[in-house]
């Protein structure tokens, strides 16, 4: 008896431990079609094999087996074969569900045998659940003498794929700069929320971050300081080439914005012959560099950098003839580095440029951009110019710009101030952020729907921006993003009815995988955590 037992027991899967189910029914966004346990575990250990059926899941397998054996510290490697194997992990790209698309995924446990299915984003997508699936210690290396025999994962089916196309955030390295490494972990934390657009605002009145070669005082000068004087940076385009591909390897497409006409007066502060003789306000001057170009034979001057935080100061100016030479530089120079589809133009806050210059300045840039093979996304204040069904329009806060923008037959992507923007304070004592659009806490942030303002089909998506006049520090940053942002990649991620008393459940069983991520989050009274 003892003998039969000791062959017919192990190989019965044993059952799945609370934790494990727990974690199954905790993951975030929560999956759209469907998550089943079948009660059952299924172990990963030194000897689980992964298995792609086809060569082009090899990057995002790798990937996998790179998360797993992080956390694990075993070696698993990834081998190809086209019959599925009798166990471990197997992966391919026979989708199993017809809306499968490119970026859902599945995930089915039967006995020893995890099979995935998707594309490469979609398995890439599932290599997030399964990180959600396993124990937080899962993303730090294991504690010397900590017991890595196996690691638990509640079996049974998950089928899922993202209501919309575009789930992002938006990082501000204008106004405080952040580098490489900072971005490079800022994509790490959208991506585990299954995120998939990073729009770098690289661009603004108190720092220009991109490095333009026909352009050099940009950076050099434009870029050399920030809010508050610190002194700033900016991005090689050898570097910002490399936070593309790093975040392609996490299947995040990066959307440049350079702002325009407004939020410009890096630049005015660069080539005194872009400035239309704009001043800049009092607070946060520092001393007028007199070696700046520009201020001899009747050309007109640069304006001094300006580390203040108030907006809408500055515009270029349409018929001077040095603009479009620049603004043909700037976008010819930056579309032939990023791969992505889209060039945003800003178009926010123009507060001083005329409004038929203004017009005239943003139909000028759809052409420009066109010109230059990628799509225009500007925020809403362009749909006041000619836009058609080929421009995106961000809104933010103005019902009437979406309106036109609707209009025209422009898509829109949701970023509405009082819902998502992620530099809004979440209460009074919050010790960093504004509050001009609303005090946002967790609940806030996640009780609207991004389908609801049009249901024509037009929205694109869902975009949380981060504004850094008050950010400094990746601290600051992840204060202010956690634990908001896992609520907006569900908004963008998750179809159907959505409740605040059931998401939280799950948002306060993420804290110890913030723990674990060493995440600076905000421990909001209003999340249960555990
Ligand atoms: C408005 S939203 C701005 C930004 C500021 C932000 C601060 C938008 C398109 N423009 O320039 O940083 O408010 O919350």
């Amino acid at each position: 008896l003892l003998a039969a037992c000791v062959t017919a027991c192990t190989k019965a899967p044993k059952d799945a431990s609370p934790e494990a189910l727990s974690r199954f029914q905790n993951i975030i966004p929560r999956p759209s079609v469907e998550a089943k346990p079948d009660g059952k575990a299924f172990l990963i250990t030194r000897a689980t094999a992964i298995t792609i059926a086809n060569d082009s899941l090899r990057p995002v397998a790798q990937y996998l087996a790179d998360v797993l054996n992080k956390g694990t510290g075993y070696t698993l490697s990834v081998s190809t074969s086209n019959e599925a194997p009798a166990s471990g992990i197997f992966i391919t790209t026979r989708l199993s569900h017809p809306d499968q698309g490119r970026e859902g995924y599945s995930i089915t446990t039967a006995g020893d045998l995890m099979t995935i299915t998707g594309k490469p984003a979609g398995v890439f997508y599932a290599a997030q659940t399964l990180r959600q699936l396993l124990p937080p210690a899962i993303e730090k290396a294991p504690a010397p003498g900590s017991d890595t025999t196996s690691w638990e994962i509640a079996s049974g089916q998950i089928v899922d794929l993202p209501q919309f196309a575009w789930r992002g955030s938006m990082l501000d390295v204008a106004r405080h700069f952040f580098g490489m490494d900072d971005v490079k972990r800022y994509i790490d934390l959208i991506s585990f929320y299954k995120m998939n657009i990073l729009h770098l605002h690289l661009s603004d009145d108190q720092g220009w971050r991109i490095e333009i070669k026909s352009w050099p005082r940009l950076t050099e000068h434009g870029g050399s300081t920030q809010v508050g004087g610190g002194k700033g940076g900016f991005f090689t385009q050898e570097q910002y080439q490399e936070l593309i591909a790093y975040a392609a390897e996490r299947f995040i497409t990066v959307v440049p914005e350079i702002d325009m006409p407004g939020h410009i007066n890096s630049a005015l502060a660069s080539y005194g012959e872009l400035n239309g003789g704009i001043q800049v306000p009092k607070e946060g001057r520092v001393e007028l560099d007199l070696s700046t170009p520009g201020t001899l034979n009747g050309k007109t001057q640069p304006t001094q950098l300006y580390t203040g935080v108030k907006v809408g100061f500055s515009t270029l100016r349409y018929d001077k003839p040095e603009t479009f030479k620049f603004v043909n530089d700037v976008v010819r120079e930056l579309a032939a580095i990023t791969p992505g589809p889209y060039f945003h133009v800003g178009g926010d806050e123009a507060h001083v440029t005329q409004k038929d210059e203004y017009i005239k300045f943003v139909n000028r840039f759809t052409e420009i951009v066109k010109a230059n093979g990628k799509k225009m996304i500007g925020w809403e204040e362009i749909a006041q110019a000619d836009i058609d069904s080929n421009v995106v329009v961000q809104y933010w806060n103005s019902e009437k710009y979406a309106l036109q923008a609707l209009e025209k037959k422009a898509q829109i992507i949701m970023s509405p101030a009082k819902k998502a923007y992620l530099d809004m304070q979440y209460d009074s004592t919050s010790r960093i952020g504004l509050h001009w659009a609303a005090y946002i806490e967790v609940d806030s942030a996640y009780r609207w729907d991004p389908a609801a303002f049009v249901d024509d089909g037009t929205v694109l998506g869902v975009e949380a921006p981060l504004w850094t006049e008050t950010v400094a520090t990746m601290n600051d940053i992840e204060y202010l993003v956690f634990p908001r942002l896992p609520g907006y990649a569900e908004l963008g991620w998750t179809s159907g009815t959505k409740s605040w008393d059931e998401y939280k459940v799950r948002l306060g069983k993420h804290a110890a995988r913030f723990d674990a991520l060493e995440i600076d989050y905000y421990q909001s009274p209003k999340v249960p955590w555990v």
